[in-house]
């Protein structure tokens, strides 16, 4: 297994719509698998492909405490089931250390296929309806500061950009 690097905001690739997975066979659960170990490093609760720049509608999570039930979502789908808004500060491997207050729908239905390649459905509320919005998002090439104001966003857009200056940029003497 091999660690994948994660695109961060600005990068246009963040902005790409992934295509449905034809087929779930080796070389895809491959992918899966880094995406696992990657998203275990940076300590987040879920990524999508999009994030590591493979542009095919799939996504991890795991919402345990000890990294215990890693799921995975193949061409997953989203039913609202109760579109009651719900309110939640959200963070982003791809938006490294800005947390901000978003409105998801509080219940949704996802269909997916699993590691197989057979299909299940879940019912999901809390953190879980939550952050599958926020992933499903990544693969339209969506980001949660698309939520935040004009203002709030060019914000965080430009200090993430002067950070990725001065990481490029040789340490001074
Ligand atoms: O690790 C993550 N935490 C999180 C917290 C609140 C709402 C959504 C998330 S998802 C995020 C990992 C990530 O960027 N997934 O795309
Ligand atoms: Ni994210």
């Amino acid at each position: 297994m091999s660690l994948m690097t994660i695109l961060e905001f600005p990068d246009p690739r963040l902005r790409k719509v992934a295509a449905p997975v034809a087929v779930v066979d080796d070389s895809i659960r491959e992918i899966l698998d880094n995406m696992i170990e990657t998203m275990y490093d940076a300590e987040g609760i879920g990524l999508a492909a999009t994030q590591v720049n493979v542009h095919k509608r799939m996504l991890v999570m795991d919402i345990s405490e000890d990294h215990a039930e890693p799921m995975i979502f193949v061409n997953p789908e989203i039913t609202v089931l109760d579109p009651e808004p719900m309110g939640y500060e959200e963070g982003c491997l791809s938006v490294p250390g800005y947390y901000e207050m978003v409105t998801r729908h509080r219940k949704v239905l996802i269909k997916a296929l699993d590691r197989n390649g057979d299909p299940f459905e879940i019912e999901a509320e809390g953190i879980l309806a939550v952050c599958i919005q926020h992933e499903i998002d990544h693969l339209d090439g969506k980001l949660f500061v698309d939520y935040l104001s004009a203002l709030k966003r060019q914000r965080i857009k430009s200090k993430l950009e002067k950070e990725h200056r001065q990481q490029k940029s040789p340490t001074p003497a």
